[in-house]
């Protein structure tokens, strides 16, 4: 029942890598496997009965049998490579072979692979059996060789001890594919391995914590990381854990007053709601979430995940961490006291334009918590004192200015409070001991995100994994190749994706968006519309840029095309914290709401007005959100430039959050934007073994058997390679290094172990004879 159809000419394949003509004949490809590519993009392995010039007749699965052009297959490999733990060891190196050695693996639960020098880890979205302390022995004796986080974390460890040199691990990946869970496990291994002193313990205590402060449900992922996050683990000289230091990125805070249909709020207000004990609910006047605004947006729970146990767990964490009961106490107060604002309500003065708010239970329980008089909290949120001239006015406020303002306090609480975390965790974790020796540094931000509706949030997001990916291109594309180039070797160029066009389109002065969105924050006048307008009007012949309707624009992001919506950019790029609230806080009786108010007049950063300040607008001194991000990730970048990088990129096989689903094309995406094939081919074709003429000659140079006659090292070089019959694929010689293969160094290496003892084992005979 098979039928002859014609190939409905799929496109080309991207990565045509083999000529297969000019290995397989095409008598010889009979019988022989075949990647086809099918209409909707999909590969399916099937088998050639027959061949001609251009084309070719192949069985598919299920009884299908196609004619097809010879150039829209792609030989695959002999099945004793299937499922190879590294995708380097792929005779034939495509797109259908690595999507499915990844899928085979992925299949049998095998979810990490090498691809060359990058572990390349496929969510399971369930639990398998790879983790814990006999999982952590075997890596540690290398009892284990397939590719696993404790691998990786493993040769970390042994780097910064060998070269004494900082290290880091750097996780990619969209939003949902496992960088957390996956910065978890390397935190585990590290803490197995370099345990003892119980501040290991501590430095995983802080997961929970920070995730229930900082993660949430998103449309993409049940615990997303709303902040970036860089750990670092310091070790002593002698090889143990001796502190932890943890540094944030730019939270996302407007989540805190408002979140999109299906997500929800950070996980701590729905802990805090289901777990918190009767006392302490009592204390704070807590309800459940459905009586909170600022929670009933959108969905309460989360299936699989009890609320309540979290919120013990957290807890006990804090404990852990050394944060005091009382500061504990202090900080779910200030949770309830955000949710609590956001039930206040305001009254609409009639036939004035102007509110107040109502004195209800809402607005007692804020003044209560943060402690403040109830006269003082209303004024501050519906009054704004302003200095005209020498004489200081007080200007009442429309609801939409009312509201603003309500909720501009809620996200500074919450923001001031996870800051403040951070800050009792490094504490604990012991920021500011005597260092002595080297660190890991883990680094899991948020990943790559595109909604139907994109905001500030996902620009910034974006952005920072634009730079991420950056860093990746450098390390593994651009030093190595220029590296061979610079030493002239005979090298043909592995073209990447470059991503440095759209870095531009971010970054430069004076017409880039960070600028113009900065310079149109500036302006008293400016709005998100005279914002779209303006990147339209300098932008449109970039090629990264596209203006959409309204008040909309795209980028074209190394991952892919974004749209965002420009509404509320300038105002959540002001950040603007009216001077009025920050005095209200300051002269609060509770502790934290003091510390809040002078974290906001210290950073200079913050942009604070009011009568203190430059009267009215933003004060152009200030630094905006996206200027003080942008010069945190230089920061970053340029510390983790001081490291040995090791990176890992996370996959996401589905969109559904579901175990066993692999979608060939959701996976092919994400290996295409951030080039693995590209990484498996450099590292197949380069030279990974560098040593100098002179280092070589030193080494290796009394093996020779003839003397050279001119003595520089590079000549002496070349005549080792000679004596040893190095065939020339295997190596090349450049203006001062040599570089071989992989493996090739080790022979060199044994013939010389051998040799030495060899003259060992004579020397030590001539002593025993002449005594
Ligand atoms: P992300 O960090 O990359 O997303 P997560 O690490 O939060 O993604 O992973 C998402 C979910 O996938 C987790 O909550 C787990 O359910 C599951 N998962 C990931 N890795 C594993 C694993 N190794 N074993 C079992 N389940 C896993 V974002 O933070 O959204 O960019 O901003
Ligand atoms: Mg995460």
């Amino acid at each position: 029942d098979s039928e002859i159809g014609s190939s409905p000419s799929p496109s080309a394949p991207s990565i045509a890598e083999s000529k297969w003509n000019d290995t397989v004949s095409y008598a010889k490809k009979k019988n022989v496997q075949a990647w086809y590519q099918l209409p909707d993009g999909n590969w399916e392995l099937g088998k050639i009965i027959s061949a001609s010039g251009t084309e070719s007749i192949i069985s598919l699965p299920e009884g299908k049998v196609l004619k097809v052009q010879n150039d829209c297959l792609l030989p695959a490999n002999p099945d004793i490579l299937d499922g190879v733990d590294d995708l380097m060891q792929l005779s034939y190196l495509s797109e259908p072979t690595v999507l499915y050695n990844l899928q085979y693996r992925y299949d049998r639960d095998m979810i990490y692979t090498k691809a060359g020098p990058v572990l390349v880890a496929i969510n399971p979205f369930k639990k398998v059996q790879l983790y814990g302390n006999e999982s952590i022995e075997a890596y540690q004796r290398k009892s284990i060789q397939n590719p696993h986080v404790y691998a990786i974390a493993d040769t970390a460890l042994r780097e910064m001890k060998r070269d004494e040199v900082n290290q880091s691990i750097i996780i990619s990946g969209e939003s949902g594919a496992g960088k957390t869970e996956t910065a978890k496990i390397a935190m585990q291994y590290l803490a197995a391995l370099g345990g003892g002193s119980g501040i290991e313990y501590e430095i995983l205590k802080t997961n929970p914590i920070l995730e229930a402060f900082g993660n949430a449900k998103t449309l993409r992922n049940d615990n997303s990381s709303r902040f970036g996050k860089l750990i670092e683990i310091l070790f002593s000289e002698t090889g143990k854990i001796s502190g932890a230091k943890i540094q944030t990125f730019l939270l996302e805070k407007s989540r805190v007053v408002q979140c999109a249909e299906g997500e929800r709020s950070y996980h701590i207000f729905y802990q805090l709601c289901a777990g918190a004990p009767a006392a302490l609910r009592e204390k704070l006047n807590l309800k459940s979430v459905g009586d909170y605004k600022y929670l009933r947006q959108s969905n309460y729970t989360i299936t699989g995940v009890d609320d309540a146990e979290q919120f013990r767990n957290v807890m006990e964490a804090l404990d852990v961490v050394h944060v005091t009961k009382d500061d504990q106490e202090s900080a779910f107060a200030m949770l309830a006291a955000v949710l609590w604002l956001g039930n206040v309500s305001f009254t609409v003065i009639e036939n004035e334009n102007h509110v107040e708010p109502v004195a209800d239970e809402a607005l007692l329980t804020v003044a209560k918590l943060i402690g403040c008089e109830v006269k003082e909290l209303q004024l501050a949120l519906s009054t704004r004192k302003m200095k005209v001239r020498n004489d200081i006015i007080v200007q009442k406020l429309k609801l939409s200015q009312a509201i603003d303002t309500r909720d501009a306090l809620a996200k500074s609480i919450y923001s001031c409070l996870f800051d403040w975390l951070v800050e009792q965790i490094n504490k604990s974790l012991g920021v500011g001991k005597r260092r002595t020796g080297k660190s890991i540094s883990i680094l899991d931000i948020y990943g790559f995100e595109s909604f139907e509706r994109n905001s500030f949030e996902q620009f910034c997001i974006n952005y920072a994994n634009e730079r991420l990916q950056q860093h990746f291109n450098r390390h593994l594309f651009k030093l190595e190749q220029e590296e061979y180039i610079q030493d002239g070797i005979d090298w043909t160029k592995v073209e990447f994706e470059d991503n440095q066009a759209c870095l531009n389109l971010f970054e430069k002065k004076p017409l880039g968006l960070l600028s113009l969105l900065d310079e149109e924050s500036t302006f008293p006048n400016g709005t998100d519309l005279t914002f779209a307008n303006k990147l339209k009007q300098h932008l449109k012949s970039n090629p990264c840029f596209k203006g959409e309707r309204e008040k909309a624009f795209a980028v074209s992001h190394y991952a892919g095309e974004v749209s965002y919506d420009t509404t509320g950019f300038l105002e959540k790029n002001r950040d603007l914290m009216h001077m009025d609230s920050v005095q209200l806080l300051s002269s609060c009786k509770s502790s934290l709401p003091q510390k809040f108010a002078s974290s906001m007049l210290v950073q200079s950063e913050k942009p604070v007005v009011g009568p203190l300040f430059k009267s009215g607008g933003a004060d152009s001194q200030k630094l905006s959100v996206a200027t003080k991000f942008k010069g945190q990730l230089f920061q970053l970048m340029k510390r983790l430039e001081s490291t040995t990088p090791h990176f890992i990129r996370c996959i996401k096989p589905n969109n559904l959050q579901s175990p066993g689903k692999y979608e060939q094309g959701l996976v092919l995406q994400q290996l295409r934007c951030c080039g693995v094939l590209e990484v498996v081919r450099i590292s197949r074709s380069g030279f990974p073994t560098r040593m100098t003429h002179q280092k070589f000659a030193r080494r290796y140079g009394f093996l020779l058997l003839e003397s050279v006659a001119s003595q520089d090292p590079l000549s002496v070089s070349v005549a080792i390679l000679h004596q040893f019959n190095i065939l020339p694929d295997l190596y090349q010689v450049g203006y001062t290094k040599l570089f071989f293969r992989t493996g090739q160094i080790g022979v060199l290496e044994d013939t010389r172990n051998r040799t030495l003892h060899g003259i060992l084992r004579v020397q030590s005979c001539f002593r025993g004879y002449k005594a």
